[in-house]
């Protein structure tokens, strides 16, 4: 249904279960604090209230879908669900292979392998943190070629998911095309705050990398939600379909990875997908040693159904406009109240800007880590940092990698949470933001080697 310009949209759903939430004081919230040692992924979620650690397989699934669970086929080989899910990517998203991985960092994995040769570099706009591992661990360097404006919170560009294409030429120019095997593009780019690519930018890419023979390996992750912005905010594209945008975006790209817990509303999965049947037969090759049978890779056939009526569901326009209104609820609450976010607003999550909200907490006490630790205990809402925790250490000099963009995650999980939750989180970060001058940092005192911020153990600074 189109909506009337000037009036509220509200949610394209109506709630059949209900799932009750555990409520606790804020003296029971200091001690859960302490025992996760002051990180928000080692909480249990019986001791949470409102879940915005991530938008990554927390979606509530429609009743289609769970319709579609009680059409599993579990066959070890050549399930009917895996047909319907290939199907469904090839008429969605336009790739000619398809094979389902147990979610993203699997695909991630065999397309690293494939395609990255030591002393490799992969140009790519801002990193994620599976995936720069990823291509370092198949002997690669990552290169950093998204536009400035993405490292700088304040600016109000519209597309900081965009790459320069500038810095990427000489790149290319400086080793070789050759020594660079694929450009990774992400729709929409997580680390930057959930910030789109344009389709401007991304035809000159194509015409950039076309010109060098370098392939584009899309991380469509959240591509319906870029899609979505590119509808509102790029000339020319007012009047298409998420749908038709989506197909646009991938048509221009040759292979895709992609964590369908995110975007494609399910709570488990992902798939490499590819144009090149030479790349495809290494990957199917591959996936029975890591995954499983090409068929099934890490899925259930009942969770491959689920997927391929997930994918249906995230294009559509009246699901994607509700879901990213529900993000810029929070966020333009959040900057009414006065508090530093990451601006514009991206798509999955508001991003706090921990560096101006404790300008007195130096990165080497963890500030947007302290601040995800603070939410928690004013009202038992979890956050994620994305900071210089998650930005790990230097693989050749093994010191912190020092981000400019230090920040806590508000990530909005799909079709869970209502606008009442949005005004209690907004209420919070508000209070939590004008004592903030009361918080001192934390010192790491566990550290894991492999995505740290996963596992890494903090104290309070004294
Ligand atoms: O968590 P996976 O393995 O299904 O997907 C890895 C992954 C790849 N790319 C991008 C852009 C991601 O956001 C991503 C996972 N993101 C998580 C878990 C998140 O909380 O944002």
């Amino acid at each position: 249904m189109k909506r009337i310009k000037n009036r509220s949209w509200a949610e394209p759903y109506k709630i059949k279960m209900v799932e009750p939430l555990f409520m606790n004081t804020r003296q029971q919230r200091e001690k859960f604090l302490m025992d996760a040692g002051y990180n928000t992924f080692l909480l249990k979620s019986r001791d949470v209230y409102i879940d915005l650690l991530t938008d990554s397989g927390t979606s509530a699934m429609s009743d289609r879908q769970w319709a579609g669970i009680m059409m599993g086929d579990e066959s070890y080989a050549g399930s009917e669900n895996f047909y319907h899910l290939e199907e469904t990517v090839q008429n969605y998203y336009g790739y000619k292979h398809i094979i389902p991985t147990h979610q993203g960092r699997a695909a991630e994995h065999i397309i690293s392998q494939i395609l990255i040769k030591k002393g490799d570099f992969l140009p790519g706009n801002m990193y994620f943190t599976t995936t720069r591992l990823h291509q370092e661990l198949a002997g690669g360097t990552f290169v950093d070629v998204i536009v400035d404006e993405a490292h700088d919170a304040n600016s109000e560009f519209k597309f900081k998911g965009n790459i320069n294409l500038e810095k990427l030429e000489n790149l290319i120019k400086e080793k070789g095309a050759d020594k660079i095997p694929y450009v990774c593009m992400a729709t929409t780019v997580n680390m930057a705050g959930g910030q789109p690519i344009s389709m401007q930018n991304l035809k000159e890419l194509r015409k950039l990398t076309s010109k060098y023979g370098i392939k584009i390996i899309h991380d469509m992750t959240r591509v319906a939600e870029n899609a979505y912005m590119i509808q509102q905010l790029e000339e020319g594209y007012a009047k298409k379909t998420c749908a038709e945008i989506v197909r646009e975006i991938c048509d221009l790209t040759d292979a895709a990875t992609m964590s369908a817990k995110k975007d494609a509303l399910v709570n488990i999965g992902g798939f490499l997908a590819v144009n090149d049947y030479a790349v495809f037969e290494k990957a199917r090759n591959m996936v029975v040693i890591y995954e499983g049978l090409h068929t099934y890779g890490g899925m259930a056939g009942r969770d491959m159904e689920a997927l391929a009526i997930g994918i249906t569901e995230s294009v559509n326009d009246d699901h994607i406009q509700a879901r990213v209104g529900q993000v810029m609820y929070l966020g333009n609450k959040l900057i009414q109240a006065g508090v530093p976010v990451v601006k514009p607003i991206g798509t999955h999550g508001v991003f706090l800007n921990a560096r101006e909200i404790l300008p007195h907490v130096s990165q080497d006490n963890f500030p947007a880590q302290a601040l995800a630790a603070e939410i928690y205990l004013d009202s038992g809402v979890r956050a994620m940092e994305r900071g210089v925790v998650s930005a790990g250490r230097n693989i050749k000099t093994g010191l912190h990698n020092y981000p400019k963009l230090e920040l806590v995650r508000l990530t909005i999980p799909r079709r869970v949470y209502t606008q009442a939750h949005m005004d209690v989180i907004a209420e919070s970060v508000e209070y939590v933001y004008q004592n903030a001058h009361k918080i001192k940092g934390l010192k790491m005192v566990y550290e894991p080697k492999y995505l740290r911020f996963f596992q890494a153990r903090f104290e309070p600074v004294i």
